[in-house]
């Protein structure tokens, strides 16, 4: 008999704190379980209406862009700097033709003719005792000043145009992370919502077909904003690349552990090529760039056919909204 009644209270020990579980657990649940057929039974219904209009809704990309030919692309036989489509890239192209270059080439001259007269001037024949003088006071004074001048007037406009370079993105500037891979490219628009996508290089047949250069057609391009202020993120996931596009006037490298910014702005729609500019491996000749520049509006198109929102703000302030729920469980 006292077997049985050590059992009975086993039995009984051990079934009361599930008992007392389950009772608190009803309890607590009472309503939502109350209400959970009702949802449970709209959920379906929701989810599905939810799906067709968003099949329906989904908004298609802008047609692929045809690229110009000889605009954001390098040509046969070319020797000058690509025509640019960036303000800074502009600014870059006046300093180099019509600063630098006229100014060279007069003191190539110069420095030639000098050479000549003295070679004429001055050889054996003509002036067979030459001059002694080892020191002349305006000429000494002359050929230090005029190349300080020279060098101020050269570093005046090129140290604004690093300055306008570097300046930071003004806050309504769309935001592109970019990173380097062994041998691709990866971008992501935090703030429209468009997580990483990775643009690889076209076979050669493919890019024929598309009307595209060799070696620089993509898949996937960077479609970005034209007239609008981009601020460009770039880093490295394994070693050392550069995102470097001609005819924006841009390259920064993309470092591992890094995230290297630069803004930049382009002027005109169109399709602009660049590859990667740092020494990064086997395939490094193999990782183009395409950036696809459209008008705002044919952009936000994009942006939408993507699934991100071309307003949004989402990824900034999405990571802030979520900042303060782990700190929640903290204060308890
Ligand atoms: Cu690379």
């Amino acid at each position: 008999m006292n077997i049985v009644k050590s059992l009975f209270a086993a039995g009984l020990l051990a079934l009361a704190p599930t008992v007392a579980v389950s009772h608190q657990a009803l309890a607590q649940d009472a309503a939502p379980v109350a209400a959970a057929p009702a949802e449970s039974a709209a959920a379906p219904a929701e989810a599905t209406n939810a799906a067709a209009p968003a099949a329906e809704e989904k908004v298609a990309a802008p047609e692929r862009m045809k690229p110009t030919l000889g605009i954001g692309m390098p040509m046969p036989g070319e020797y000058k700097i690509q025509e640019q489509f960036s303000p800074t890239g502009r600014q870059a192209v006046w300093i180099h033709n019509d600063l630098l270059l006229p100014i060279i080439t007069v003191i190539s001259l110069f420095v030639l003719g000098l050479m000549l007269y003295i070679m004429v001037r001055f050889r054996r024949a003509a002036n067979p005792v030459p001059s002694k003088t080892a020191h002349n006071t305006l000429i000494e004074i002359i050929w230090t000043v005029v190349p300080v001048l020279i060098l101020v007037a050269i570093a005046v406009p090129s140290i604004s145009l690093i300055a306008e370079q570097y300046k930071p993105a003004p806050k309504d500037a769309v935001t592109v992370k970019i990173t380097g891979y062994q041998w691709y490219w990866g971008y992501e628009f935090p703030d429209q919502g468009i997580p990483e996508f990775v643009s690889n290089i076209l076979p050669p047949e493919k890019a024929l077909e598309n009307g595209e250069p060799n070696l620089l057609a993509v898949d996937n391009r960077l479609v970005l904003p034209v007239g609008r202020p981009i601020k460009l993120i770039i880093t490295g996931a394994d070693v050392i690349h550069s995102f470097a596009v001609p005819s924006l006037w841009f390259k920064l490298d993309a470092v591992p552990g890094r995230l290297n910014e630069r803004a930049i702005t382009i002027e005109k729609p169109g399709v602009y090529y660049g590859q990667c500019s740092e020494l990064c491996g086997i395939k490094h000749g193999f990782m183009p760039i395409a950036i696809e520049a459209r008008p705002e509006a044919e952009w936000e198109q994009w942006v939408r056919s993507q699934g991100g929102d071309p307003k949004g703000k989402g990824g900034a302030e999405a990571t802030t909204a979520a900042a303060p729920a782990p700190a929640a469980p903290a204060k308890i």
